[in-house]
């Protein structure tokens, strides 16, 4: 079958969706390709914290109902180290903004509801097999029947994630990548467990970092520093919650626990394509740019993408100016690479250098001192405040 639209989006993730709802309510049309099943893509439970310039942009589109109501407002979070303590309220430091903790999957929900209550074409289980970046013409086939359905359009959206199809379409010469690994591992633990403190918790720690984040009243997020390569099978939820209980312990705090539902030991890498866009083709959120989870990034610059290409489309096709489209790959690298290096600034925060490494004992007294200075210095705190809520 072969269907039509100004503009094919690879991919129902949130940078895709995002973008595809933002251009039909600015009357341009649209498809979705998406590889899974709708069931699949939201039951990803992945990131949960929304930056306020995200919800900004929902609640542009009226696509923030549900957020706002069942998502919960943060502004300020907590860090430990050796029984301490403090709490830095980042929400009133950074002139008033906050996140909203919501789960990515739920927001997924909502944005394929409204896109399909839209009319609009959302073709869930069709891998998109191949891409052609000059007459943005889209491959893909049914995984049900291996029927083929070809997608013709003015322009591609690569919306297909880190491992997806699009970001291949473009010469590797062309990209400019630049990409990091982290000496340690970061073991995610999703579990039935109701949150144990009112804030995001940081805590630093001898045997390596420790993160409680925070999800819905029953189920939390926690993150435990490990060895690269380690393997999610070496971690029983007896030694999970051990090690939380150790590396989170501040006298009178008690972790709540209850049953692991999802633990992977996540590949600690940063990467960054410096062109976003080839011939017809843009690619958008992660398929351009992978960020550790430290921050809560990623989902939040892949939406910031999407809202940046909608309005570069916007001006081709409402105006007839495409000089935003021409700049697109620029304004989000700037917004990109700020990220990177907030998110770095926090991994180095944060975690224990390797036993073994020589300037172990060196970097841990840095820690300390960006500690204290975090926990002294109003200007240091501020400069974090501003980079965790995401660029003003
Ligand atoms: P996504 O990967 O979300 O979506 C891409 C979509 O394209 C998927 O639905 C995929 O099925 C589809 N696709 C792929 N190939 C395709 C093909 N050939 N044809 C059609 N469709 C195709 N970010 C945070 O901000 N905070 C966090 O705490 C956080 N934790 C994370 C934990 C984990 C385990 C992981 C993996 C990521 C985490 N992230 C976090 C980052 C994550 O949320 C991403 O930044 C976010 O999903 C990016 O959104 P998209 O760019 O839409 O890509």
């Amino acid at each position: 079958m072969r269907i039509r639209a100004q503009v094919g989006i690879i991919g129902a993730g949130p940078a895709g969706l995002a973008l595809a709802n933002s251009l039909e309510q600015l009357g341009i049309s649209t498809v979705v390709l998406e590889k899974y099943s709708r069931a699949h893509v939201e039951s990803r439970a992945r990131a949960g914290l929304i930056e306020h310039r995200t919800v900004a942009f929902l609640d542009s589109l009226g696509l923030s109902g549900r957020l706002r109501a069942e998502g919960v407002p943060h502004a300020s979070c907590e860090f430990r180290y050796r029984g301490e303590s403090f709490s830095i309220p980042y929400g009133e430091l950074a002139g008033g903004y906050e996140h909203y903790v919501y789960p990515q999957q739920f927001l997924v929900r909502d944005l394929a509801d409204a896109y399909l209550e839209r009319g609009g074409r959302l073709y869930f289980s069709h891998p998109v097999t191949g891409v052609d970046v000059d007459s943005a013409v889209i491959s893909a086939q049914s995984a049900a029947d291996g029927a083929e359905l070809v997608v013709e359009c003015d322009f591609v959206a690569g919306c297909d994630g880190f491992h997806g199809v699009s970001r291949q379409a473009v010469p590797a010469e062309r990209l400019g990548a630049f990409s990091k690994r982290y000496e340690f591992g970061w073991l995610a633990v999703l579990a039935q467990a109701p949150p144990s403190t009112k804030e995001i918790v940081y805590a630093l720690h001898e045997d390596g970092f420790a993160g409680h984040m925070l999800r819905t009243p029953t189920v939390s997020r926690y993150y435990l520093q490990c060895p690269v390569g380690d393997s999610a099978d070496n971690w029983s939820d007896a030694r999970i919650w051990e090690a939380l209980e150790r590396r989170l312990a501040v006298p009178g705090w008690e972790l709540s626990t209850g049953p692991v539902i999802e633990k992977a030991v996540l590949d600690m890498r940063s990467y960054v394509a410096e062109r976003m866009d080839h011939r017809k083709l843009f690619l958008v959120g992660d398929s351009a740019h992978i960020i550790t989870p430290a921050g809560g990034k990623g989902m939040n610059l892949a939406i910031a993408d999407a809202q940046e290409l909608a309005a570069g489309l916007r001006a081709h096709y409402a105006d007839g100016e495409s000089g935003r489209l021409a700049g697109y790959s620029a304004t989000c690298l700037s917004r990109v690479w700020q990220a990177q290096e907030f998110s770095h600034w926090m991994l180095q925060l944060l975690h224990a250098p390797e036993p073994g490494s020589g300037e172990r004992e060196f970097m841990h007294r840095l820690q300390l001192s960006r500690l204290s200075q975090l926990r002294s210095v109003p200007s240091y705190a501020a400069m974090f405040a501003n980079s965790y809520v995401g660029v003003v």
